[in-house]
């Protein structure tokens, strides 16, 4: 204290400057803090890393309200999942500002055992996030565009009502963040995709994802839920890097696919496979991102006990359905029971396609069943099958 005294009787004026700009550091430093702690927490939340700007004037824009929408919602922002995760069910009964925050990264990752490929993503995956909310909720999108390339994007929502599914609400040139409101009036199972133009290129670059509004009422219970997007890859080998696969708008447009696959890649869940138990009971949400050929989507050695057609969550559901049919740009909620253990691969029955990728496995785990499924000698694999592990 004596040496702050004959310091302040020294040189008063310096001493004051110097205290006050010392003061001011300090207390901005705090401020500073304070905020990154609330976005940091905000962000471990989630199970997708986002790239949206740490700086309290975006949280603002994240966050603000929607006045012309009249409306005074609690706002959450929304948890969304990289396949094949869900989102947690909505245990909510009123209706909420539901902030779901996407960007675009191009994203050069494996397509299969030999190649990679520079998808175009959401959030730097392919599929997009999952998405999951609540009919009634006011989906507030803020959409970022962090493609070096230069290329403009946008979202297209089958589950938004107006124009374009709020497309060109969202169209964002590079290092552009658009932000639009839409009141989900309709419960279902839906696909978003980018629709900027060439829409074909965009969509068959990996630019898609699932959205589920739930009805008032929710859905029922089940065990396990997983997430799985069938799509194509029209590719041709680049001439620059012989492990590069490039985009061939050429075969696209002949409907000549060189992958159909599950979920961005060849063999992506057989190298991960969908894990259950027996006695449980099972729901894909199915989403077909095309862009060209429809699906014939089948789990082999189960019989689906409900098929929720074209994503409808609100007629009775089909029963008892071996294959269902998925059109490009549409979705299906399937359900039914892990029986009998083993390893069931799921295929697109037109069945060339699993020589393109499109097969998949999920594990059942549990004791034998004889009493349902039983040989008088032991199980054998066929040489070679992609089946059947
Ligand atoms: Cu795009």
């Amino acid at each position: 204290m004596k040496l702050f005294h004959r310091l302040r009787t020294v040189k008063p004026k310096t001493f004051d400057i110097v205290l006050s700009l010392g003061l001011t550091c300090a207390v901005g430093t705090g401020v500073y803090q304070y905020y990154k702690y609330q976005c940091d927490s905000l962000l471990e939340a989630q199970e997708t890393p986002k790239k949206h700007s740490l700086f309290p004037e975006n949280m603002m824009k994240k966050f603000k309200k929607a006045p012309e929408l009249n409306l005074e919602l609690p706002v959450v922002e929304a948890i969304l999942t990289k396949a094949p995760g869900i989102p947690p069910p909505i245990d909510r009964d009123y209706p909420v500002q539901l902030v779901v925050n996407l960007d675009t990264t191009i994203e050069v990752k494996p397509i299969s055992k030999q190649y990679k490929y520079p998808y175009w993503t959401f959030n730097g995956t392919v599929p997009g996030p999952f998405i999951r909310a609540r009919v009634g909720d006011v989906m507030q999108v803020n959409y970022l565009n962090l493609d070096e390339t230069g290329m403009a994007h946008n979202i297209d929502f089958h589950c938004v009502t107006g124009p374009g599914g709020g497309a060109e609400m969202l169209l964002a040139e590079k290092d552009e963040e658009k932000t639009g409101f839409f009141k989900l009036l309709t419960s279902g199972l839906f696909i978003y995709h980018c629709a900027a133009g060439p829409v074909p290129s965009h969509i068959s670059n990996g630019m898609y994802g699932l959205m589920l509004v739930e009805p008032e009422e929710g859905l029922p219970k089940v065990d396990k839920e997983f997430y799985v997007m069938q799509s194509e890859f029209y590719c041709e080998p680049s001439d620059d890097d012989p492990k590069l696969m490039e985009h061939s708008y050429a075969n696209g447009l002949d409907e000549k696919p060189t992958y159909v696959v599950f979920n961005g890649r060849e063999g992506s869940l057989i190298d991960t496979p969908l894990l259950a138990n027996t006695g449980e009971r099972i729901r894909f949400y199915f989403g077909n991102a095309g862009p060209n050929l429809s699906s014939s989507f089948h789990v082999i050695g189960a019989i689906f006990d409900k098929v929720f057609r074209e994503g409808d969550l609100v007629s009775p559901p089909e029963r008892n359905v071996q294959v269902t049919q998925v059109p490009p740009g549409g979705a299906t909620m399937i359900e039914f029971e892990a029986i009998v253990p083993g390893t069931y691969s799921f295929v697109d029955h037109a069945i060339f396609r699993i020589e393109k990728g499109a097969v998949g496995f999920l594990k059942i785990a549990g004791a034998p069943r004889p009493d349902i499924y039983h040989g008088m000698d032991r199980p054998k694999r066929c040489p070679g099958c992609k089946l059947h592990q």
